[in-house]
């Protein structure tokens, strides 16, 4: 519907007629800039930009309105009653206005570019803005408004603004009057815009980042570029005006001058302190001019690619990163600074030295707190385009030979040229500045073509500096795509990163700009990946797809919020749960994932050769000693490792115990950085042979009788399993069975194979179970299979029950599954159903927080103890969690007896208070019913959890053996 033949000529909504014209993406605004903040010159360096005397904050409460469709849209909507109220910044969607989606790939609307559904959900944003003039120039900015904004003041159209996450500036100053003036604000819900922003996140709207007023004065600077490298060269160029350049190391003056447009101030700086993530060495510039002060911080440091290796300041530098939404179950999009300070001083702690702002630039204020802290960003153009895929699927794909290139629809489009290409403008001009920014980035997932490639070549046009990124380079029409200064992949296996050496041609450095998806019980590959960055200078690192879980509070329980992820809104198609993988839970508590990327990401490693211990650094720009203090079983150990270095540990004569633990802690604040642990000696953990024999063996047609030691035993043959196991009472609630089944994680996309095998509840056939007496033990093998219907038993199990003279059961198994159907088992094991008194677990293994086969870097072996409830880990969608691998001893106590299982080989074991079947059945973690029981699960293994839920398969090493695998633990019952 085009809005101005209905609307009454003239009047306001008459106006809203340019967001479907592509050609259009912003109107009445000013020029973009390098975002900067104007002070008085009275006021003092480094005052918060809040406190600047020319600068307004205007966030807070506004009046609002909310129509579903733009054609209800009063036309005289300037002057219409407003009954609501909204803040701002804000999503409407949070405040009880229209309602959150989440999607993925797919577009949240019918792909008709550059048209948009006629019922365009509309939000109007009204304030009373009190103009006293005092000759300055009065600058409106948005730092952001989801997905275009219309802007009327007095009721007048000022102008127009597209792409959500831009700032956009307005000069008001010829529409403001003396005194009290109204600003209206028409945001709409889609745009044409909306084809280039389609992120995988909630779609949520509104003005979602801080508004201010800016005064500026007359003769004030329009714009100014700063670069500053490791030479100590730094130059400052000044559009609009000139102005006086002052340099500040802290407050001693070290350079000053004057920059006029098209005279820059260049100055160079003897042995200047570098600027890196590791060293975040900021030195402050002031920008003066008559009635204005900008003050700014500077990084010198020079970022490089050459012979195919990323260098900052000289240095082969990795990236270890995380990519990073802005989602906050409170606030939507908005993160204002402490929220933006609290998710980086995580970042810090946990060893993480480098954020993409997947997948669009983030406010302004984030980069100075990446500078400040310490962040290599790569800065991402505001696009994502991959619904394209769906769009023709099965057409175009088909007809262009090529599956995945449909994503670039957009891509050589000469409707989305301009789009794309302002995009890319608007990131390099408002962050150039920046010293953080180490990569610019085109956008993300919307394949390659003409509009990239032009793209890619303004971005070097406006800044050669920095390297051009890019990983979604399928193509519809072979435009070329070497303007790309690096190769960037998502989600490649270790093994295809080492083909990526092998390719012919090839000279560009590798980046993995997404992997090892967080979603749910993840990280089960980082070490493996880390093994793979270190094992070739062309690879410069990667970053973990991503930061946070988006989720939105559905209500409250005893236990807290609720969180809601995709479908729990009503919306018209969803991406369910695949918006919670993240690192943290979306209140920023840890996953234990992210605990595994702090250790794997970790700056020192300690490594033992020849019997001899030795610290290694990652670190290349500090001696590990200045920043860290290092202790082997808590005793202070001095040290000197040099930025790269190596050096040998001189450990104290009198170190003992089973192993040694050195581990690493700030000096600053004392926070444990990392550890590293090296087992010394093992206790025999084997049962003590006995010369007692077995009291009594009895066999009754279908079960066998076993006394021993003051326990007793009934072995059902039926099922050729434990219904009891005694000593002064059953422990077992329910038949001790073999277990094959666990919830599936996230990563277990197998799942469906594991149901059409009836895992679940899978039929046991029983071909033989005999008793022996042997030994003085008494002795029942075995032979089992296990299945449902329709195929071969997908498993087969011969097992061997020992019972000792002391009343003590080893099972030995081996299994033999059947690996032509299947490719993951998620477990080999038994599963106990006890009392709910059992509560605790004492444990020899991997601990404190869960581990598996693949993710136990971030746990220390040793002795552990746990309520039921802290073994535990609640994954918003209930799936596997809280096992620990490598446990050679554990005791369950808490009921009547105590239940002791050993295995020489390790288990990996879990206590829950919910079954298996209740987590798989459930959506979320506030549905779950405990069921009564502490159900106890000893595997002899369990596969590892991978990244597999958009990543390579588990890996073979980490998988339940299919075949061959024989295991065996003792259960004592004291
Ligand atoms: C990849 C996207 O880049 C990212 O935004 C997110 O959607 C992630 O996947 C999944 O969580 S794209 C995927 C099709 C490889």
């Amino acid at each position: 519907m085009n809005i101005s033949q209905i609307a009454e000529k003239g009047s306001p909504k008459s106006f809203l007629t340019l967001h479907e014209d592509p050609a259009v993406q912003e109107k009445g605004t000013l020029a973009p800039r390098a975002y900067f903040v104007p002070f008085a010159p009275t006021q003092r360096i480094g005052t918060p930009r809040e406190k600047s005397e020319r600068l307004e904050l205007l966030n807070g409460e506004w009046e609002f309105e909310y129509f579903d469709s733009v054609i209800d849209l009063p036309d005289r909507f300037t002057e219409m009653p407003f009954t609501k109220c909204i803040p701002v910044p804000s999503n409407w969607q949070l405040h009880g206005f229209d309602k959150p989606q989440y999607t993925n790939v797919n577009y949240p609307i019918p792909f008709d570019p550059p048209f948009v559904p006629d019922d365009i959900p509309v939000g109007v944003y009204r304030r009373r803005y009190l103009n006293k003039s005092d000759g300055m120039s009065k600058i409106l900015v948005f730092e952001g408004a989801d997905s275009c904004l219309y802007l009327f003041v007095n009721g007048r159209f000022v102008g127009y603004t597209q792409v959500s996450h831009r700032m956009t500036e307005f000069d008001l100053t010829e529409h403001l009057r003396e005194g009290e003036n109204s600003i209206v604000c028409v945001v709409l819900k889609w745009c044409d815009g909306t084809y280039l922003e389609d992120q995988d996140k909630f779609r949520l709207s509104g003005i979602f980042r801080d508004v201010y007023m800016l005064s500026r004065p007359a003769g004030a600077v329009d714009n100014y570029r700063v670069c500053a490298d490791m030479s100590g060269e730094i130059t400052v160029e000044v559009t609009g005006a000139s102005a006086v350049v002052e340099l500040y190391d802290g407050d001693t003056l070290i350079c000053g001058g004057k920059a006029e447009e098209g005279n820059a101030f260049t100055a160079k700086i003897d042995e200047p302190k570098l600027w890196s993530a590791e060293c975040p060495y900021l030195y402050t510039l002031v920008l003066k001019t008559d009635d204005e002060v900008i003050y700014d911080r500077v990084g010198f440091r020079t970022v490089k690619i050459e012979n195919g290796v990323f260098t900052v300041n000289g240095k082969k530098v990795k990236i270890f990163g995380v990519n990073r939404h802005d989602s906050y179950p409170d606030t939507g999009y908005y993160a204002d600074e402490a929220k933006m300070r609290r998710d980086l001083e995580l970042m810090k702690a946990h060893n993480i030295n480098a954020v993409r702002t997947s997948h669009y630039p983030n406010a302004p204020r984030f980069y100075e707190l990446c500078d400040e802290y310490g962040f290599y960003v790569i800065d991402e153009a505001d696009i994502e385009s991959h619904g394209c895929v769906n769009v023709y699927q099965n057409l175009r794909w088909d007809r262009e030979g090529g599956t995945y290139n449909g994503i670039a629809l957009t891509a050589s489009d000469p409707m989305f040229r301009e789009g794309i290409l302002h995009r890319h403008r608007l990131l390099v001009k408002r962050d150039i500045n920046r010293p953080c920014v180490v990569f610019w980035s085109l956008g993300n997932e919307s394949g390659w073509g003409t509009n990239f490639r032009e793209g890619a070549q303004l971005v070097k046009s406006l800044d050669s500096t920095r390297p051009v990124h890019y990983e979604s380079t399928h193509c519809l029409d072979g435009t070329p795509d070497d303007v790309l200064d690096v190769v960037s992949e998502m989600y490649t296996s270790v093994e295809g990163m080492q083909e990526f050496l092998q390719k012919e041609g090839e000279k560009r450095p590798f980046i993995l700009c997404e992997y090892s998806h967080a979603m749910g019980n993840s990280s089960g590959d980082m070490e493996d990946y880390m093994q793979m960055f270190m094992s070739d200078d062309r690879f410069i690192g990667g970053l973990v797809w991503e930061w946070c879980d988006h989720a939105f509070p559905v209500g409250e329980d005893e236990n807290g919020v609720k969180y809601g992820y995709g479908g729990d809104f009503g919306e018209l198609h969803d991406d369910g749960n695949f918006c919670c993988d993240g690192l943290v839970y979306p209140d920023r508590t840890p996953h234990t994932g992210l605990l595994e990327v702090k250790q794997v990401y970790r700056p020192v490693r300690v490594v033992k050769r020849g019997g001899e211990y030795y610290m290694q650094s990652k670190l290349h720009f500090v001696s590990a000693e200045e920043r860290y203090e290092l202790r082997a079983n808590g005793e202070v150990i001095g040290f000197e490792l040099p930025p790269e270095g190596e050096c040998k540990v001189v450990l104290p004569d009198d170190i003992s115990g089973d192993s040694i633990k050195f581990t690493l802690n700030d000096r600053r604040d004392g926070h444990e950085v990392c550890f590293d642990q090296f087992l010394l000696s093992e206790e025999d953990i084997s049962p003590a042979k006995t010369s007692a024999n077995v009291e009594d063996v009895i066999e009754n047609g279908l079960t066998f009788e076993v006394r021993a030691g003051g326990a007793r035993f009934v072995f059902d043959r039926r099922k050729a399993e434990f219904t009891v196991i005694e000593r002064g009472g059953n422990i077992l609630e329910k038949p001790m069975a073999f277990n094959f089944f666990r919830a599936p994680t996230d990563n277990d996309t197998m799942r469906g194979d594991w149901d059409r095998l009836y895992m679940r509840s899978p039929a046991v056939k029983v071909y033989e179970t005999v008793l022996t007496r042997e030994d003085g033990c008494a002795v029942i093998r075995a032979k089992t299979a296990y299945g449902r219907s329709i195929f071969a038993p997908f498993a087969r199990v011969d097992a061997e029950y020992r019972i000792d003279g002391e009343g003590r059961l080893t099972i030995t198994a081996s299994l033999d599954a059947d690996d032509e159907k299947l490719a993951v088992l998620p477990r080999f094991g038994l599963r106990l159903f006890l009392d709910k008194a059992y509560d605790t677990a004492d444990y020899r293994g991997y601990g404190p927080t869960e581990s598996y086969i693949d993710k136990h870097q971030a746990c220390r072996y040793g002795d552990h103890s746990a309520k039921i409830s802290q073994l535990y880990e609640p994954y918003l969608r209930p799936q596997e969690n809280g096992s620990h691998w490598g446990t050679k001893r554990l005791k369950v106590s808490g009921g009547r007896n105590e239940i002791v299982i050993t295995s020489a080989e390790g288990l990996s074991f879990s206590l829950s208070e919910y079954t298996q079947e209740e987590m798989a059945s459930k959506r979320h973690r506030f549905e779950l019913e405990k069921c009564g029981y502490s159900v106890l699960c000893a595997d002899f293994a369990m596969a590892g959890v991978g990244s597999n839920s958009c990543g390579p398969l588990l890996m073979e090493k980490y998988r339940v053996p299919l075949k061959g695998g024989r295991w065996s633990m003792t259960i004592e019952v004291r």
